[in-house]
């Protein structure tokens, strides 16, 4: 009877203490919650900082933006493109192809420009056939190729100069084609990077790594500096078949080559590919290379467009990934997030940022570049031109006509993409096989 008399007692007890706690605490929340956050309803005029109402999860994103409207933001623009004039293709039959071009640089009043260049008898056959390509026959249309350059008084015409990087001979790296140059200026000396592949691509993926050049003049002439400069990964690493696509910038007093690597049963099987870009870091242009230990530092985009922007690095991620199609900002060069989506993106985009190469703590960005088409030739013609771009993505320049969010294609763009085999399942529209 005693004992039950005492649990009665600690009972009641615990009950007015749970109940004079959680009375307490919700006074401390309601004190919290000021009666106007509960009530606040987003306002008509944009806000410039985030409100102090209850967002849902797109409104909150909002803030995590440059600027909550797109078109404040100077890390969104549209993009405009010219044909340049200058460079010949042969009518089009697929056996000159001008593709992947390095970043513009301005020396002495005059633009140079380095890029692949395929001159060959044939048009590529494709890297399903990669087995059959010769010394004559390309398998994709970046095999058998050389590294060209150009220059041009205003970035629209431009006249060719002839070869930079000839292929060297067999067996020494990139006997069978140099291709995807960038251009980095160091110490009065000009350093081209580039993809050298042994075998035809498409043979074991796109299997290359990447090779070196310098000189001490634009024009060259181009002294060999190393091969497999920015190593592979170990087995199984997700780099390790592959480093393309190197753009170099000056950082911190370093060199800071990003690349590319495409992974995940890549070369087996195609349709599974994933692409992470990473980051290497040396004291010399020749290296050695660190790389960076949280690569890939981007798991979106193609082909690599990185420049100095404010205190950090920003890029243009196209093509691939759940990420695609965005302009992004990272501070530290390393991790990156998303500033802005934008349309019409160049593909190879490489930017004229005056700034890269000089250690800049305030990037400037930029206002045009060159980038490439793929699908310049008809079926069985294939071949790619360099074209230009122009954007509003420089801090020095304010175009409102870039700033327009609405880009209308016409409706054969639409049209021409085709519905596909999604129409001829047998058991009707998008069922998935087992
Ligand atoms: C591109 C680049 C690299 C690839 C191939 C040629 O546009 O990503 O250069 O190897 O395709």
């Amino acid at each position: 009877m005693k004992e039950i008399k005492n649990l009665l007692i600690i009972g009641i007890i615990s009950a007015i203490v749970t109940f004079t706690f959680s009375c307490s605490n919700s006074e401390k929340k309601s004190k919290e919650i000021p009666k106007k956050q509960v009530e606040g309803v987003f306002p008509f005029k944009m806000p410039t900082e985030k409100p102090n109402i209850p967002l849902s999860a797109s409104s909150e994103r909002m803030f995590d933006y440059p600027t909550p409207r797109v078109q404040d933001n100077e890390l969104f623009s549209q993009f405009k493109y010219t044909r340049l004039k200058g460079f010949d293709y042969n009518d089009g039959d697929g056996t000159i192809s001008r593709r992947d071009p390095s970043r513009p640089i301005l020396v002495d009043g005059t633009y140079y420009v380095w890029y692949t260049k395929r001159h060959t008898k044939v048009p590529p056959i494709g890297w399903s056939r990669a087995a059959e390509a010769t010394d004559d026959i390309p398998s994709t249309d970046w095999d058998l190729a050389e590294i060209w350059f150009a220059t041009s008084e205003d970035g629209i015409t431009w006249e060719e100069q002839g070869v930079a990087i000839s292929r060297p001979e067999k067996p020494k790296s990139g006997w069978r084609s140099v291709a995807t140059p960038d251009i980095l200026v160091w110490k009065e000396k000009y350093y081209l990077y580039y993809q050298a592949f042994d075998e035809p691509s498409g043979l074991r993926g796109d299997l290359c790594p990447v090779s070196i050049s310098y000189a001490d003049s634009p024009n060259g002439p181009w002294t060999h500096g190393g091969d497999k400069v920015i190593p592979f990964g170990k087995e199984n690493e997700w780099d390790h078949k592959a480093t393309h696509d190197p753009q170099p910038l000056v950082r911190n007093g370093k060199i800071h080559v990003y690349y590319k690597a495409a992974y995940n049963k890549w070369p087996d099987n195609r349709s599974n590919y994933a692409v992470g870009h990473g980051l290497a870091i040396a004291d010399d242009p020749l290296g050695p290379y660190t790389k960076h230990p949280l690569n890939p530092v981007m798991q979106s985009g193609h082909e690599t467009t990185y420049w100095p922007y404010k205190e950090g690095v920003a890029t243009l991620a196209i093509k691939d990934g759940n990420e695609r199609e965005t302009i992004q900002y990272a501070k530290d060069g390393v991790n990156f997030k998303i500033a802005s989506c934008v349309s019409l993106v160049p593909s190879a985009g490489a930017p004229f940022a005056a700034d890269a190469f000089t250690d800049t703590k305030n990037g400037r960005g930029f206002t045009w570049g060159l980038s490439h088409f793929i699908n310049a030739g008809k079926a069985k013609k294939s071949y790619s031109i360099i074209a230009r771009f122009d954007c509003d993505l420089s801090l020095d320049y304010d175009e409102p006509a870039y700033k327009s969010t609405g880009v209308w294609h016409k409706p054969d763009v639409y049209f021409a993409q085709g519905t596909g085999s999604i129409n001829k399942h047998p058991e009707g529209r998008g069922v998935k096989q087992k």
